[in-house]
């Protein structure tokens, strides 16, 4: 039975100014749900956005005050390892909040997981791979300090695919400095860019004609999440590969960009996709429509980033790897054991359900009051 279901709220520094052409962040909220069960046995789910309600249309504060109020009285009380069951109530009574429930479907499934004794993965069809590809966000709003991360991260043997935050200054000064990161690096790594909607088409089919030409492999939502059509037009136009982010929340909006030919490549969050099995549905959406798979982040800690990591490892085939460097840009870990970033690679974690434990006592140090 589901006996508890606790929030936190958590706010950690990041190691750097990190800036989006949305919110220039200096501190992260993570969101974390505990569910508790009368068998003994809790599950963790994270719902972390990005920078309040700049980013998406739940904010920290309002997945905490809707999971308490609305949404956990639903569950409490249920067979907990009907996790099915319980999410179908969820998505049948509450509308929107995907990252609660994305958070709350997390957390069933790694309490179910650890009452089986598998991974998470196992759940949900198996993990083909056991270790992901990591690209790091080059994001300080510096050329030269840019550049200077990098090369440290490819010295670590931590990351060789960076991806660049631009959208913020004007096309030509965003093109100029995204280029100038390219050649310093060279054949040694893959430069890609998010744009997070900033340009209008005009400005995306001036920016994705210089970034084409100067070796960049991937632009991610260079327009408006609505403006699919501006997106398919540029998917048509040019080589390079374009990826839909903010334009994806979950299975139907994967749908519709499949029918519309929008995109190349699709970012799967499984916040934004509104849980861990619709995420699943977004990569076969993708899979029957020939659209290569990249795994995204909101910048989570620990538990989403595992949450995520067991989803990718799924995947048939995943072509642009994943940006699973969250808990990287933190400066503090609630984790007992941090998960284990080597040779390039986050290794999907091998123990019952998510594979981490979070640390109690940092985590009641941190939590907001
Ligand atoms: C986004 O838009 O993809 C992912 C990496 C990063 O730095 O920000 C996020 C959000
Ligand atoms: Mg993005």
């Amino acid at each position: 039975m589901i006996q508890n279901i606790d929030t936190y709220l958590v706010d950690v520094p990041t190691i750097r100014p990190h800036r989006l052409s949305v919110a220039t962040m200096n501190t992260q909220t993570l969101v974390l749900v505990k569910v508790t069960c009368d068998d003994g046995i809790l599950g963790w789910g994270e719902a972390t956005t990005i920078g309040g309600l700049n980013y998406g249309e739940e904010s920290p504060e309002s997945i905490k005050t809707n999971i308490d109020t609305y949404i956990a009285p639903l569950l409490l009380g249920m067979e907990a390892s009907a996790v099915a069951k319980a999410m179908a109530k969820i998505r049948k009574t509450i509308q929107g909040n995907r990252f609660a429930k994305c958070a709350l479907e997390t957390a069933l499934l790694d309490a179910q997981a650890r009452r089986l004794n598998v991974p998470l993965s196992e759940l949900l069809g198996g993990r083909v791979r056991d270790a992901l590809p990591v690209a790091w966000t080059l994001a300080s709003g510096d050329t030269t300090k840019d550049i200077a991360e990098a090369e440290q991260m490819l010295e670590l043997r931590r990351h060789r695919i960076f991806k660049l935050k631009i959208g913020l200054r004007d096309v030509a000064a965003d093109v100029a400095h995204v280029l100038a990161i390219k050649r310093a690096l060279g054949d040694k790594a893959s430069v890609r860019v998010d744009v997070n909607q900033a340009w209008t088409e005009g400005e995306a089919v001036r920016g994705i004609a210089a970034l084409e030409a100067g070796g960049i492999d991937l632009i991610e939502q260079p327009v408006k999440a609505t403006n699919v059509a501006a997106l398919a037009r540029l998917k048509q136009r040019f080589d390079v590969a374009i990826m839909a982010d903010e334009a994806l929340h979950g299975p139907d909006d994967a749908m519709a960009l499949a029918r519309a030919d929008a995109a190349d490549v699709y970012a799967v969050k499984i916040t934004q996709s509104g849980g861990l099995l619709p995420a699943l549905e977004v990569a076969t959406v993708a899979r029957l429509a020939g659209i290569e798979l990249y795994g995204g982040t909101m910048l989570e800690g620990g538990i989403g980033t595992a949450a995520t990591a067991h989803v990718c490892s799924t995947f048939p085939t995943l072509a642009w790897d994943t940006e699973l460097f969250g808990p990287l840009l933190l400066t503090q870990e609630v984790l007992r054991e941090p998960l284990v970033y080597k040779d390039f690679m986050l290794q999907v974690p091998t123990g019952p359900g998510l594979g981490v434990e979070i640390d109690t006592d940092k985590l009641h140090a941190m939590r907001r009051k």
